[in-house]
């Protein structure tokens, strides 16, 4: 029988992904750790480390499991430095023609794959809820494309917390339980770590030499690197966070850098877990009354409603998303968010933390480094790429309908119907950030005044024309018109000063 070519990429790691489902005996598989991977950003350290150290394994596992599989390891010789060099490289060595894949996550490797002159078939990644069918048809005809609408579907489709065909508890959300800021108790030891194996400490080794000056912190590394260590993660997040998850889903505390989330989304995104048995153990944990319906709801609805409908904004909209850029914001990233000293505490913390980390909870993504990048009007490519680059968990299809979309309304308004802007009030009470910071929070204008307080009313006027007539920010230039017009003068000329030494590269 003619080899065929079973190709499975790195964040492909699922015994029950498409490709291996179609794969029989005499097929072979192909791993490749490459070059282009893992530098077309500035992959973190710790990214890298996971997920070659996760191939690596992965690549064991299936070779226990009788597969043959053609494991490229970045520092092999003829180690071609892209996956069309391997395939090419793969299909010359074993004589084979044809590949299979899985749908890549990304719209470049898409084209990549389909551009080899190899016999490709594609097929459709359905380790998600929902198809790019299913999305599509949901989409159909409608005006805006609320999350919540979706994710009601997706409840009645899995039935996850459903009775009958009503959301149990008697409502779909419980979101407004879900404010708290950070209590002074705060308890729990955050995600369980592994002592890195042989296998990891050989990658550690690797990535430390290759990729040792990107920004991040490859030391300490810890992990889970396979299904078994990642089901121990989640075990371990049901039992101790998950019932505390719902109330303190928004509170950032300087020195806790996890709360009560659940640190796994790189997990399910690489493939070591699926959506499926995270959604099932958190039900459990509800049903068992060992966490609350808010937490328990407000967990699903991450998984079966935002990450599912974040997938679907990416395909439907297609490769020149991440192009995006409505609100015409053209200013340099700047070197702050590679760790250059910053006054802001808020941002230096969420940089200092992501650095060590490579993980940054929601709201520090959104309402720090996402609304300040919003706000000072940093071109939304950049930030994209930074994003891209930093956190574990960064695929384009999940990280750019989050930054482009989410964070930076830079599509427009494709994914929220407003932009998440806010002045220091909402970081103030939401942190304890604000505490030490060289900043005053209190303090709207001159030298100590925060600058999310002035780029706040900056972003707004700037915006005006676009943003005056939403019924959701209307309130917002009222209290403006109010205020004294030598007080907005002040407010606007200090925002101007405050981002002229940001554009000098001056310590902000
Ligand atoms: P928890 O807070 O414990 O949530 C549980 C799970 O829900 C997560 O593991 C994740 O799988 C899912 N989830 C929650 N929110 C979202 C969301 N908005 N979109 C998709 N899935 C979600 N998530 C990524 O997986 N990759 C990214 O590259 C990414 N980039 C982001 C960039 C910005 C600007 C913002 C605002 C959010 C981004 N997110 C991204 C979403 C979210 O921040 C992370 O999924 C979450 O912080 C992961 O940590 P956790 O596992 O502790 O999540
Ligand atoms: C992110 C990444 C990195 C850093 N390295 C590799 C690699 O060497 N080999 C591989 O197959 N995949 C890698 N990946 C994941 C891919 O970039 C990912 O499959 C695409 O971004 C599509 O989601
Ligand atoms: Fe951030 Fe402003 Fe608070 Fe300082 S005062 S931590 S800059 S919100």
């Amino acid at each position: 029988m003619v080899k065929r070519l079973i190709l499975i990429l790195g964040d492909q790691l699922s015994t029950g992904i498409a490709a291996l489902k179609a794969a029989r005996s005499g097929d072979i598989i192909v791993m490749a750790e490459v070059a282009d991977e893992a530098s077309y950003v500035p992959h973190h350290p710790k990214k890298i480390a996971f997920l070659f150290a996760a191939m690596r394994k992965f690549a064991a596992r299936l070779r226990g499991d009788g597969w043959h599989v053609a494991y490229s390891a970045l520092d092999d010789t003829g180690n071609s430095g892209s996956i069309p060099g391997e395939l090419l490289r793969r299909a010359a060595e074993f004589g084979a023609k044809a590949v299979i894949a899985t749908e890549p996550g990304e719209w470049r490797l898409i084209a990549a794959l389909n551009d080899t002159p190899l016999d490709t078939t594609v097929l459709a990644d359905d380790r998600f809820l929902a198809s790019h069918g299913d999305f599509e048809t949901w989409a159909e005809g409608r005006k805006q494309l609320r999350m919540e609408y979706f994710y009601r579907d997706m409840r009645r489709r899995t039935g996850l917390l459903m009775d009958g065909d009503q959301p149990v508890g008697g409502q779909w959300n419980f979101d407004h339980d879900n404010r708290k800021p950070a209590p002074k108790d705060i308890i729990g030891s955050g995600p369980m770590q592994f002592a890195p194996d042989e296998t990891v400490q050989e990658v550690l080794a690797l990535v430390s030499a290759r990729f040792g000056d990107n920004f991040g912190d490859l030391h300490p590394f810890s992990f889970a690197t396979d299904t078994e260590q990642a089901r121990r993660a989640l075990t371990h997040f049901i039992t101790h966070a998950l019932p505390r998850f719902g109330d303190y889903q928004d509170a950032m505390l300087a020195d806790n850098r996890f709360l009560y989330h659940a640190v796994i989304s790189m997990y399910l995104n690489a493939g070591l877990l699926h959506w499926c048995e995270i959604c099932e153990a958190a039900e459990q944990a509800w049903r068992d009354g060992h966490a609350p319906l808010n937490a328990v709801e407000g967990f699903i609805r991450q998984i079966i409603g935002w990450r599912e409908y974040m997938r679907g904004i990416y395909f439907l909209e297609g490769p020149d998303y991440t192009r995006r850029n409505v609100l015409n914001h053209r200013r340099d990233l700047p070197a702050l968010y590679w760790g250059a000293e910053t006054r802001m505490r808020c941002v230096g913390k969420v940089v200092e933390q992501t650095r060590a980390e490579a993980y940054a909870h929601h709201i520090q993504r959104l309402m720090v480094t996402g609304n300040f990048a919003l706000l000072a009007g940093i071109d939304p490519h950049q930030v994209h790429e930074w994003y891209l680059a930093v956190y574990a968990d960064a695929y384009e299809w999940v990280e750019a309908p989050n930054v482009i979309g989410m964070s930076q309304f830079a599509d427009g308004g494709i994914v929220g119907s407003k932009p998440y802007v806010s002045s220091g009030n909402y970081i103030a009470r939401m942190s304890d950030y604000c505490k030490g910071c060289a900043y005053d929070v209190k303090a709207k204008t001159g030298e100590t005044a925060c600058p999310f307080n002035l780029l706040y009313w900056d972003f707004l006027i700037r915006h005006r024309d676009r943003f005056a007539k939403n019924p959701r920010m209307a309130q917002m230039y009222r209290t403006w018109d109010r205020m004294d017009e030598g007080r907005r003068e002040t407010v606007l000329s200090d925002a101007a000063e405050f981002l002229g030494r940001m554009d000098a590269g001056a310590p902000i």
